[in-house]
This record gives C-alpha cells, sequence and structure tokens, in this order.
C-alpha cells in the first residue's frame, strides 16, 4: 500500500445530523473527549462545569444554547484520523448543513429517544440516503422516560424508508435506565450515572452473578426475550449494505451522561467508509489521484477575535494538500500560493503541514475564494459538483443605524454575504440593502454578529415579499413592477424579482407568459 493509501484508508469524515435539540453538539463534546481532544466536557449551555461545548463557540450560540453554524473538528483514534462536523439543526440554517453534508463519507443521526424521527431529521436523512453514504443511528437521551426501542425502530423503518439492525439494545430507559446490551462485542454497558460505565460479558441467553450484580434482576427475563426477538425477526447484519447506506446501524445512549458513546465510536470505524471519490466535470475523481485537489464548503469570518481574518474551509478530495503550495481556482482562473493552513477544533487552530484526502483544512483567504470553489494542485482544469443554493423565502431592508459607521457596516455585510449567512440584493435606483434569508434566525444571527464582530447598530425594515426569480434584464419592463413586483439585483447585479406571494407570482406569469424566469436553484428540488 502507498503512503497515501495508507492515510486514506486511516481517514474517517463525518457529520452528525439531527432535528434541533437532539444532543449532536453534546454528542461531539464526548467524542472529542474520547479523541483526548479536552480534558472535561462543557455543556451547551455552560452549565454545571461552566464550561460551554466546544463546538458551539460563536458568541450567540452559547447565549443560545444552539447551534447557528456547522463546526469543523479533528481527533486521533484507534489508528484512525477522524473529521468531525457538528452541523446546526434548525432549518434556518439548513442551507449550511447541506453543503456541509457535501464535505463527508458518512454521517451519524441522532434521535431523540422521547421524540423520535422529527421532521428536520427526515429532510437530512434523505439527502444522505440519496449521496449513498453510511448513516449510524445514535438513539439519544435514555436517561429520560422515553418512546419503546421496538416502537422507535419501526419509526425509522417505517418514516425514512431504511432497514435497521440495532447494534445495541437498551435495557429500561429514565430513572430506571440499567445500561446497553452490545450485539456486536457480547457485554453489557451498566450505567452507572455520573460514574464510569462497567463492562460485563454476557451471551443473551445465560445470567451469571456478575450480571444480577449489576443489572436489577426483574429487567433480565425481558431482556433476553428481546434479545432473541432481534436475533429471529430482526434484520440480518450486512456490511455491505451499511456501507451503502441502505441498512443503518442503531446505537442507544446518553450523551450527556457519556453513556454509550464509547460503545458506538468502537463500532463506528469498521461499520463507516474512508473518503470515496468525488464527481466533477471530468469524471470522478479519485483520493489516490496523485495530484492534490478539493472544494471550499464553509467560509467563516472572525473565527479568532485576535485574528479577525476569514477562513475558507477546503475538503480535499485527492493527492496530497503541503502548505506553501500553489494552487490554481478554475472559476477565476488565477494561482494562488497556500501559505498559511490550519487544522481546527471548533475556533481553535493548529498551523497543518500537509493533508491527506478526507482532511478538512483551513485556508487563509484574504478575499479569493467563494463558497464551491474548486482548488487544484496540478495541470489539469476542472470543477467539483455544484454545492446546493437555497431560494431566500424572507426579505428585509436593513441599513445602519448610526452613518458614521457606514463603512465597519459595508466591510461586515461583505464578509458575512461571502459566507453565505445571509443573501444580499440592492434596490437599482436608491442602492437600499436588502437582505434575504431562509429563515427569520438568520438576520438574528446576521445582527448580532454584526454588532458583536464589527461593532455596527442595525435597522430591519420588514418586507412582504417571498419568492425570488431571476430574469434576464432586458425583459424587464416598467409596466410589471410595483409594491408586490419588486426589482432588485443580485450581488454579481443580475435582476431579481421579488414576489409578494405565490398569488402575485401567478398573476405576473399568466400576464407575461414569455418572460423567462428563472431560480438559480436547481439543486433545491434534490434536497426536498
Ligand atoms: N436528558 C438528556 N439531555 C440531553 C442529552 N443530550 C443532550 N441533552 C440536552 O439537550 C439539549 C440540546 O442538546 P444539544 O447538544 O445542544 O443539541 P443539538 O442537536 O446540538 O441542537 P442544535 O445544534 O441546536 O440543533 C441540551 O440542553 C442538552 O444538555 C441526553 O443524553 N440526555
Ligand atoms: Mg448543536
Amino acid at each position: 500500500m502507498s503512503i497515501q493509501q495508507e492515510q486514506v484508508e486511516s481517514r474517517r469524515t463525518f457529520a452528525i445530523i439531527s432535528h434541533p435539540d437532539a444532543g449532536k453538539t453534546t454528542l461531539t463534546e464526548k467524542l472529542l473527549l474520547l479523541g483526548g481532544m479536552i480534558r472535561s466536557a462543557g455543556t451547551v449551555k455552560g452549565k454545571k462545569s461552566g464550561k460551554f461545548a466546544t463546538s458551539d463557540w460563536m458568541e450567540i450560540e452559547k447565549q443560545r444554547g444552539i447551534s447557528v453554524t456547522s463546526s469543523v473538528m479533528q481527533f486521533s483514534y484507534r489508528d484512525h484520523f477522524i473529521n468531525i462536523l457538528d452541523t446546526p439543526g434548525h432549518e434556518d440554517f439548513s442551507e449550511d448543513t447541506y453543503r456541509t453534508l457535501t464535505a463527508v463519507d458518512s454521517a451519524v443521526m441522532v434521535i431523540d429517544g422521547t421524540k423520535g424521527i422529527e421532521a428536520q431529521t427526515l429532510k437530512l436523512f434523505k439527502v444522505c440516503r440519496m449521496r449513498g453514504i453510511p448513516i449510524l443511528t445514535f438513539i439519544n437521551k435514555l436517561d429520560r422516560e422515553g418512546k419503546d426501542p421496538l416502537e422507535l425502530l419501526e419509526e425509522i423503518e417505517e418514516v425514512l424508508e431504511i432497514e435497521s439492525y440495532p447494534a445495541t439494545w437498551p435495557i429500561g430507559m429514565g430513572k430506571a435506565f440499567q445500561g446497553t446490551y452490545d450485539r456486536f462485542t457480547k457485554q453489557v454497558e451498566v450505567y452507572r450515572g455520573n460514574e464510569e460505565s462497567v463492562f460485563i460479558p454476557f451471551d443473551g441467553k445465560t445470567v451469571t452473578k456478575e450480571l444480577e450484580e449489576h443489572v436489577r434482576s426483574e429487567y433480565l427475563p425481558g431482556l433476553i426475550d428481546e434479545i432473541s426477538l432481534l436475533e429471529e425477526a430482526g434484520n440480518e447484519f450486512d456490511l455491505e449494505k451499511v456501507k451503502r447506506g441502505e441498512l443503518t446501524p442503531v446505537f442507544f445512549g446518553s450523551a450527556i451522561a457519556n453513556f454509550g458513546v464509547q460503545s458506538f465510536f468502537n463500532s463506528f470505524l469498521p461499520l463507516t467508509l474512508p473518503p470515496q471519490p468525488r464527481h466533477a466535470s471530468k469524471g470522478e475523481v479519485s483520493p489516490l489521484d496523485d495530484s492534490f485537489s478539493g472544494f471550499i464548503f464553509k467560509i467563516q469570518a472572525n473565527m479568532n477575535p485576535a485574528h479577525r481574518d476569514r477562513i475558507a474551509f477546503v475538503r480535499v478530495c485527492s493527492g496530497v494538500f503541503e502548505r506553501g503550495m500553489t494552487v490554481t481556482l478554475p472559476r477565476t482562473g488565477r494561482s494562488m500560493k497556500l501559505a498559511q493552513s490550519h487544522q481546527f477544533l471548533a475556533s481553535s487552530r493548529e498551523t497543518v503541514d500537509k493533508a491527506f484526502p478526507g482532511d478538512i483544512i483551513g485556508i487563509y483567504d484574504s478575499g479569493n475564494y467563494q463558497i464551491g470553489d474548486t482548488i487544484i494542485g496540478g495541470n489539469e482544469t476542472f470543477e467539483f459538483d455544484e454545492l446546493p443554493k437555497f431560494p431566500p423565502e424572507m426579505f428585509r431592508k436593513v441599513r445602519v443605524k448610526n452613518a458614521m459607521k457606514h463603512k465597519h457596516f459595508e466591510k461586515g455585510l461583505t464578509q458575512l454575504v461571502q459566507e453565505g449567512a445571509v443573501q444580499l440584493y440592492k434596490t437599482p435606483f436608491f442602492q437600499d440593502y436588502i437582505l434575504g434569508a431562509v429563515g427569520e434566525l438568520q438576520f438574528q444571527v446576521f445582527e448580532h454578529r454584526m454588532k458583536g464582530e464589527y461593532g455596527v447598530d442595525l435597522e430591519f425594515q420588514y418586507m412582504n415579499h417571498h419568492i425570488a426569480r431571476w430574469i434576464p434584464k432586458e425583459q424587464i419592463q416598467d409596466r410589471m413592477l410595483d409594491s408586490r413586483v419588486l426589482h432588485v439585483l443580485d450581488r454579481d447585479g443580475h435582476s431579481v424579482l421579488l414576489f409578494e406571494n405565490d398569488f402575485v407570482f401567478r398573476l405576473f406569469q399568466d400576464k407575461y407568459p414569455d418572460v423567462t424566469l428563472t431560480t438559480s436553484f436547481e439543486k433545491k428540488k434534490e434536497s426536498e
């Protein structure tokens, strides 16, 4: 095996996805603890230890106890190099989550055991399913009274339409939670609240003294029945199906109590895939190709108040990245020397000199990159497939409160728009700024960051419009426009019409059938 092949085989790059609040960030924190990246675990709201979870590093995330942007982390575990991406669950940030999913080779779906499959989990699951990547399921919050585990499995199979294989099985739940049985390693992991788990061998049938000492005896007959039921009536384990994303191994645990996380992660490595080939304009690009290539799926400004710079996050797709190398950007044809490259643990960074396919590195961006850009080390020219874009569905006029701060306002606006935090439009004559977003929370994050990172207070003006369509400039006539059909220009100067609602939009189409209206968002259909 070549060095590159060895490096590729030992890498895993995955995202944690789910509906808000299922426990992604909490689980991520426990995985970082397992990987030795942190000494003690913080929590989402910073309670108890006074320490916040690593991946919710932004001010607004700490304040609200939710993730608003995806976070990139790396650690080593059992001779493997792991790239993990904690994504925000809220649908207002789903564009960010969808883009992140393009940069991974497997996904971990977290389900809140008290709620079952929730709307956003279903949507994100479908995206993973379409890509055919392995999906592992972690049913969380077993320390609380939740749904019956068999019911949860049924829900996975029926709602998500995927076969499931319980790799672990819970014994009791809530206050009476006893632990889980691991069907792979044939041992019971005993839940002991805040204390570390104990592992006891169990063949699924024979109750030993040791087991009786740790698990309340009234739970054992039920456990034996359920194990035999799963063996007889459940799906067979099939690794190939797991790797194709057709069968999801299911694990039970409690992220907050750090229970079941290690058992889950020990199974994770053999169940998931190393970096896979990626589709590009020239065809498939193999991670084993000699020359370097990668794509930018995320840009983030001001991650560290001491640096105040912008980082473009690159998923390495082929070849070897070496710090100082020169790459070309096919979109502009320009060449750039990548002198500053980092490996991240959420907001903290370390210089990285070498990176292999599957790795996610941050490169310094002085304004050259856009989300979706391909970068290439060799002489070829090709581009990776476009990233998903979502049409904005709400709009606000925005201006700076204090006119003296206009420069800061412009700077913040430009940077946050480049990140994709919101979209920006201008009215043609008065040059009013209009922000477009998928959801209300995006405006709130924008406002918060403009204040915190650029010292700018904003004034928003509500707009009634909900639909955006691109239109060739020459087709626009004054008579088409009124307060319900507004003409604005996008960031690149292209004409866009904003319609108040579906009714106005359809009326317009009937009245002007020859006008070509397009969403520049063809990919959206796939993600629905
Ligand atoms: N009881 C219980 N609570 C948990 C568990 N895991 C997480 N929580 C709590 O659930 C809440 C949400 O957890 P997060 O980790 O922020 O969830 P998330 O999926 O990252 O949420 P978003 O990033 O906003 O989508 C927090 O208050 C956690 O403390 C668990 O195993 N048991
Ligand atoms: Mg989170």
